[in-house]
């Protein structure tokens, strides 16, 4: 047993098959070094300036953080809106709503000497025991190469049988150990949780939550982003951050071109 691991998505729906038989695949090598570098770049100051407001015990007290990432970056589109991304959230979201969205956007910094986080699932945030199906996935990006001794992300792959991140321990977990530009996608249901880095550099990634388009979203993207950031994006930016309408009623004003009601 392991992650399953693929080089693109010429077979979708094979991947989507590992994806929700298993809990999570790994894509490899789908961004270049130039477009993590220049990423990297753009965070750097912010991880040095507000990183570490996020220290929690969840979040480590070894770890910075950035939040709200598309104000940051001109390259968080190319993470985001990635076709792989899309192909995937697509597949597992759009059976159970009209339109999916952004949930959270968050760069990880995990700092030499951190202890490996608590196990979770990430749509602990949702009443989940309400739902028969999967309300969000997440596709969380290496930002430099995941190793074990780096604190690659943990998973609790669906075969083991473990469903409660309770009952979940490191040693049920396989480690998504990955090339920097790759990326692991995750169901909202799947328990893992970030390593512990027992290198001597920093392991950074980038963690994008996918969600069903009637939900809430985690991150509330319409107080973090000002109206120009959000009109200097492209339409289907605009939209995966949540500027649109769920079918024609919900979220829509009266001379909105996502509603139908006013042509009644
Ligand atoms: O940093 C990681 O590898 C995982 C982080 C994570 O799962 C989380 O904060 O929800
Ligand atoms: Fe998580």
């Amino acid at each position: 047993m392991s992650i399953a691991r693929y080089r693109n998505l010429n077979d979708v729906d094979q991947v989507v098959h590992s994806l929700r038989e298993t809990g999570a695949v790994i894509i490899e090598n789908l961004l270049s070094d130039g477009v993590i570098d220049t990423f990297n770049a753009d965070l750097r100051s912010e991880f040095d300036r507000e990183g570490h407001l996020y220290q929690n015990e969840f979040n480590g007290h070894n770890t910075l953080r950035v939040g709200g990432v598309t104000k940051y970056s001109d390259t968080f589109a190319s993470f985001l809106m990635h076709p792989a991304a899309i192909a995937l959230a697509d597949r597992v979201l759009k059976p159970n709503c009209e339109v999916y969205q952004v949930g959270s956007t968050t760069a990880i910094e995990i700092l030499p000497g951190e202890d490996a986080q608590v196990l979770h699932r990430d749509d602990a945030i949702y009443p989940t025991k309400l739902l028969n199906f999967e309300a969000q996935i997440s596709v969380l990006w290496a930002l430099d190469d995941f190793t074990e001794e780096n604190g690659a992300t943990h998973v609790i792959l669906k075969e083991t049988g473990i469903s409660r991140p309770e009952e979940a321990t490191l040693e049920d977990t396989h480690q998504a150990v990955m090339p920097k530009g790759s990326a692991v996608v995750y169901l909202g249901s799947t328990i893992h949780g970030g390593g512990a880095n027992n290198s001597d550099a920093p392991r950074k990634a980038l963690v994008n939550t996918y969600c069903l388009g009637w939900l809430r979203q985690e991150e509330n993207h319409y107080l973090t982003l000002t109206r120009d950031e959000v009109a200097g994006q492209s339409d289907e930016m605009r939209r995966m951050l949540g500027f649109q309408a769920h079918g024609p009623y919900l979220g829509v004003w009266p001379e909105d071109p996502d509603g139908l009601w006013y042509e009644t």
